[in-house]
């Protein structure tokens, strides 16, 4: 029988973990693995009992890139009909707040869906790097838009026109991710991380990981405007009524999650 090409479990309370499962192939992002990505995250944004997921590869590999072997004899007709974007894009539907657990290569496709996730906690033998440009293409799943925002028009630039791979420390010094930490630690400290959000008001979470995506979308103005609207809409909700009340009585609150 085949292994699945994603396994799913639930390592701490209110923490979903998806694993991508093509260790052979350095978890190279085919069909199968992207729907089988996307079909868990989607189920776990609507499971009241998740409130914070990661996803990791391999220690070896998060994912070296999008699958060469399927894309490498494709029309551009064949690759709209792959479905190709239509699956990225679902990633930037999940509203719940999602950690990539990055060790090892983190190349291509693979560096582009950790970036397409809220935060990142890389081992020390993380590789970040967009080398299309050895395959005669460019990054196509935000690759160019999200590192220029993250880490700059000129390191953007040397990654994607000359392949410039960052080690884990320089994209941790260059904001691209959250922690670096050993090798055998980066799973568990993506982990604790994704516990100690799932503890927190989760309508409160889904809201602040909105505005700050909204940052990097819109003007100041049009961005301040969104923030203001949300925060007068948390006040519908018990979580604020019972976060300041906690405050208010000294004691933990109780979060509902409505
Ligand atoms: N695709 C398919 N197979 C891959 C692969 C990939 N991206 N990366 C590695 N593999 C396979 C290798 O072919 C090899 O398979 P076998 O030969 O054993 O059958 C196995 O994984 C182990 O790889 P190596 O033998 O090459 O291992 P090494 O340690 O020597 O080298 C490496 C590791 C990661 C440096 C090397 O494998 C490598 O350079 N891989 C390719 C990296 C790459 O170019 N990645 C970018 C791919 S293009 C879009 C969405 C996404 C994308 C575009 C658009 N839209 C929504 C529009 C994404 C595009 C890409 O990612």
């Amino acid at each position: 029988m085949d292994e699945p090409v994603v396994l799913v479990e639930r390592p701490a309370a209110g923490v979903g973990l998806v694993r991508l499962n093509r260790p052979r192939a350095l978890n190279a992002l085919n069909g199968p693995l992207m729907d089988g990505l996307m079909d868990t995250l989607a189920e776990m944004d609507r499971d009241s009992a998740i409130r914070c997921m990661v996803i990791t590869g391999s220690d070896r590999a998060f994912a070296a890139g999008a699958d060469i072997s399927e894309m490498a004899q494709a029309t551009p007709a064949e690759m709209i009909e792959m479905a190709f974007i239509a699956r990225w894009e679902r990633l930037r539907a999940i509203r719940k707040p999602v950690i990539a657990a990055v060790s090892g290569f983190a190349l291509g496709g693979g560096c582009e869906l950790a970036l397409a996730c809220d935060l990142i906690v890389a081992s020390e033998s993380a590789v970040f790097g967009q080398p299309e440009i050895n395959l005669g293409v460019i990054p196509g799943a935000g690759g160019t838009q999200r590192l220029a925002r993250t880490v700059g028009k000129a390191l953007t630039m040397e990654m994607v026109l000359n392949d410039r791979r960052l080690t884990a420390v320089e994209a941790e010094r260059f904001g691209l991710v959250n922690r670096v930490v050993p090798t055998a630690d980066y799973l568990d400290a993506a982990v604790t991380l994704a516990s100690q959000i799932a503890a927190r008001a989760p309508v409160a979470a889904q809201a602040a990981k909105d505005a700050v995506n909204v940052a990097l979308e819109t003007p100041l103005a049009v961005g301040l405007a969104y923030e203001r609207n949300q925060f007068y809409a948390l006040f519908s909700t018990e979580d604020q009524k019972e976060g300041m009340a906690a405050f208010l009585e000294k004691r933990a609150p109780s979060w509902q999650g409505k």
